[in-house]
């Protein structure tokens, strides 16, 4: 075995997004691709001083060049002197079970192959992202130092030993370093079995509940067949698309009443088991369901968050609530009614990192149908089904119940969100810059019944580092408290994607029961008379709306 230098040229374009690096597929198979991005980091590890001797994390989702990448990441982590790679069996590790493996075994950090919920297969994505000791993504201070290195690198270096197997757990030697094929699930479902009340739940699939777990042939399915079919002993086949597959079977892994379409005609119609579920491709988002009724994310952060001392790990009670920018503020009115703060930070989980490593915040969660909390420095789907499971469990009551009761107590925040994908990048710009050039001048203007009490660009400062996050999306605020939000989405792989978020607030219990799209409808003719969007976008419809 020998350690080759390899002379490199840098590719444009290697700056991580809202969550790391996503490119086609085709694009990370040239030659050198993966091998700089992955320079890059080591780059950025060793002029912290960190790399030597030290224990990384690598696994994914599974998807299309998920082993071709850990076979090549293999080789060069060898190269570069670090001591021991744990490696999820088959290449397999969910995103939250790479930020919970971190944690348990005290690793430097770890490296996550997925694009999420983005489709995979030869033609799809694929993405890498790295994460640090916390088990959590890296901040942007060292996701801009990765970014610098790929921008200059000339070389990188790997070894040029054969392929390690994969698929049997045990220790094996590359060059000086070990690699540590781990059971993929074993940690993780040791950590929820201490979070839940694994007995509660059990006595409720055997007094005859009945539950369907969809996992979008994607990385969940493993860990849900083993927690919920093994540990809790629900019924076999209560986890469905459980196998992860290279293309998640030509679906689009994104658990939302749009892409989980079976799952959701299954809750709509005459056989729906008492509860629905769905996770994303790397297992870090999730949708629950009722009868004829999808939980919205923001709901669901504020939910578990009012119900949080249900769960054997949050009996002391939460500390605080965050919430990213785009997010109802659902969550607010219960960290009120707690009396804990709520934090509202930027999109993408490596914001929270922060809060939650100072104790500032318990619970986190996003309105893309991602929640999680101070367990691990991940969203996490199957976490967020577990804390559903125990709530239902100790309450004896139905989703659905569990959601009304809330909005009563609360109010319901109408929320939605106005996917325009794939459109044309400079004219979402050009959307996006004109809107910035509006905002001065919407203060105190009224739409209809609506007036603008706050219109912005969101910046944000860290409350522990003080680090600021500037353009973090657009933010136009009613003096009733109601929001029109537009942004660029960080992760897609398409031109550019617009998001457009809408939130009213609505007291009344007795307009509870509105169709949110109609709830939203004021906000949805006000955001395009501000900015435009369809006109812009040259699209007569969004392409996704949840
Ligand atoms: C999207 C979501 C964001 C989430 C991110 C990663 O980002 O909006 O809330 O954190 O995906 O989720 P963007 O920049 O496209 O809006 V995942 O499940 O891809 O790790
Ligand atoms: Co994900």
């Amino acid at each position: 075995m020998t350690i080759l230098t390899i002379a490199t040229t840098p590719f444009a374009g290697q700056r991580p997004g809202t969550s790391g690096l996503r490119k086609k597929v085709t694009e990370f198979q040239q030659p050198g691709y993966l091998e700089n991005f992955v320079e890059a980091i080591f780059l950025t590890l060793d002029a912290l001083g960190e790399v030597q001797g030290r224990t990384l994390v690598l696994g994914g989702d599974g998807r299309y060049f998920n082993r071709a990448a850990i076979q090549t990441i293999l080789r060069m982590a060898a190269a570069h002197g670090v001591g021991r790679v744990l490696v999820g069996r088959g290449g397999i590790l969910s995103t939250p079970a790479v930020s919970c493996v971190i944690r348990k075994r005290a690793a430097l950090g770890g490296i996550v192959l997925s694009a999420s919920h983005n489709p995979g297969g030869p033609d799809g994505d694929f993405g890498i992202k790295y994460n640090i000791d916390n088990g959590g993504p890296a901040p942007e201070k060292i996701t801009e130092a990765i970014y610098a290195h790929t921008q200059t690198l000339t070389s990188y270096r790997i070894s040029d030993a054969d392929p390690v197997d994969l698929d049997q757990t045990g220790s094996i030697r590359l060059e000086d370093m070990e690699v540590e094929v781990i059971d993929s699930v074993s940690d993780y479902a040791e950590l929820m079995a201490g979070l839940f009340d694994f007995d509660a739940i059990r006595a409720l699939f055997q007094r005859g509940f009945t539950m369907r777990f969809d996992g979008m042939h994607a990385v969940s399915g493993p860990y849900a067949k083993a927690i919920i079919e093994g540990m809790l002993g629900a019924p076999a086949g209560t986890v469905v698309n459980a196998e992860p597959l290279e293309d998640f079977g030509g679906h689009h892994p994104d658990p939302n009443p749009v892409n989980a379409a079976e799952l959701i005609a299954l809750m709509d119609g005459p056989n729906a088991p008492d509860f629905g579920a769905a996770s994303d491709g790397d297992g870090d988002r999730n949708m629950i369901v009722g009868r004829k009724l999808a939980v919205s994310p923001s709901d669901s952060l504020a939910i578990i968050a009012a119900n949080a001392t249900v769960a054997p790990g949050y009996r002391g009670g939460i500390k605080g609530i965050a919430r990213s920018m785009p997010t109802s503020q659902a969550a607010d009115r219960v960290a009120a009614a707690l009396g804990v703060s709520c934090f509202e930070t930027p999109t993408g989980w490596k914001y929270f990192g922060n809060l939650l490593d100072a104790g500032l915040a318990t619970l986190c969660g996003e309105e893309s149908y991602g929640t999680g909390s101070m367990h691990i420095r991940e969203k996490d789907g199957v976490w967020a089904v577990l804390f559903w499971l125990n709530l239902i469990a100790a309450t004896g009551k139905s989703v659905n119940e569990l959601v009304q009761d809330h909005w009563a107590r609360f109010g319901r925040n109408y929320y939605s969100r106005h996917d325009y994908e794939a459109v044309d990048a400079a004219a979402a710009n050009a959307m996006m810059d004109a809107l910035r050039g509006k905002l001065a001048g919407l203060a105190g203007q009224t739409f209809g019944g609506f007036r603008v009490e706050l219109a912005d660009d969101f910046t944000y400062t860290d409350p522990v580092d003080q680090s600021v996050s500037t353009r973090q999306g657009v933010r136009i605020i009613m003096t009733d408290g109601s929001r029109i939000v537009l942004r660029l989405s960080g992760t897609g792989t398409e031109g550019a994607t617009v998001r457009l978020y809408l939130e009213r607030y609505e007291a009344d219990p007795a307009r509870h029961g509105l169709d949110t799209q109609d709830a939203l409808a004021p906000l949805i003719a006000i955001a395009e008379q501000v900015s435009a969007l369809k006109q812009r976008a040259g699209r007569e419809e969004p392409s996704v709306v949840t």
